[in-house]
């Protein structure tokens, strides 16, 4: 499918059809991997990864609730997220590391595996699609619960812990909506499948906190921080079911899926993409695109970068 790419594997760059693990690899069968999903984003100086440092500290964090040492460091993972998109020329991408438990183990103790790291990047366009950014998609509550607090650690980013948002996004599908919005145990709004959820209520931001089993994203970090910067007040509470169907605006944040807007949710319309949301979403597109110096921070040029004015 793309015989040209590269992979990092393990220490080196591969042909994408040389990215390959055992059948018996431990993650498969039983989900112990960790990963992360990472933007490049095409600015007048080049490509430049968004919050790379915020997402390999996330990696770090979950490998270690898993008791899975990083055979790498930050800074050795940091330089092959640059190789890959420097060897494959990519501009704007999507960057993929993985950690999994690898070949050498079969019962499910696992500290005997080895730990295989590997990351790809490839082209990959709006994750809820154009016309959801533009105009917002429908959204369905799922009868699926978002795994609990003391179940797993809801705020590791582990393979296994997707068979939960796989049930849900397919459910929703079925049913004919774009995205599923997971309730967590307490029956409070926890997440999407695969982004984190905010509500506007009278020109607050409201989103659920770090407690309602949700990912700690890191667009959902870097929404906040806008937020405030901008003067917007941003309030970290439960949200009960209810809230969503008599919001102002209702957007959904993560790698994939960006800032996206949400226009209906259980068949209750929320109207077209509200003043809020456009202005995180024109604010979002300015820091990622390097036109904001002030957030320059958050950007890891892959070339040197001019430097900005
Ligand atoms: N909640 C869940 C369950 C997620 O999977 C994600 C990210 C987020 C929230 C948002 O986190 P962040 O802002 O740090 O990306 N989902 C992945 C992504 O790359 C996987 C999508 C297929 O966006």
């Amino acid at each position: 499918m793309r015989e040209a790419a590269k992979i990092w594997m393990n220490g080196a760059l591969v042909d994408w059809a040389d990215a390959q693990i055992h059948v018996l690899s431990h993650g498969l069968h039983y989900g112990t991997s960790v990963f992360e999903g990472i933007r490049s984003y095409a600015t007048a100086s080049g490509p430049a990864v968004f919050r790379l440092e915020d997402h390999l500290a996330r990696l770090e964090r979950s490998a270690a609730m898993y008791y899975m040492p990083l055979p790498y460091t930050r800074e050795e993972l940091r330089q092959a997220v640059h190789a890959v998109v420097a060897a494959n020329e990519l501009k704007a991408c999507y960057i993929r590391p993985i950690a999994l438990r690898g070949y050498g183990t079969m019962g499910l103790f696992p500290l005997e595996a080895p730990v295989d790291v590997a990351i790809a990047a490839w082209e990959w366009g709006a994750y809820l699609g154009e016309e959801g950014l533009r105009n917002g998609i429908r959204a369905k509550v799922a009868s699926w619960r978002r795994i609990g607090n003391n179940t797993i650690p809801a705020h590791a980013k582990a393979g296994g812990q997707y068979l939960n948002s796989i049930l849900a996004k397919v459910e929703v599908h079925k049913a004919g909506y774009a995205e599923a919005i997971l309730l967590n145990e307490q029956g409070f709004v926890a997440d999407g499948s695969g982004e984190n959820i905010f509500l506007v209520r009278g020109g607050r931001l409201i989103t659920p906190p770090l407690g309602a089993s949700i990912l700690e994203g890191i667009t959902r970090g870097t929404v906040i921080e806008i937020a405030r910067d901008e003067g917007i007040e941003v309030l970290e509470r439960d949200v009960a079911r209810s809230e969503l169907y008599s919001a102002d605006e209702v957007f959904v944040t993560g790698t994939a899926a960006e800032i996206c807007p949400v226009n209906e949710i259980d068949d209750h319309p929320l109207g077209p993409p509200g003043a809020i949301t456009r202005r995180l979403q024109e604010r979002f597109a300015a820091i990622t695109q390097g036109r904001e110096p002030r957030y320059a921070a958050w950007l890891d040029w892959v070339a040197a970068p001019a430097a900005l004015s």
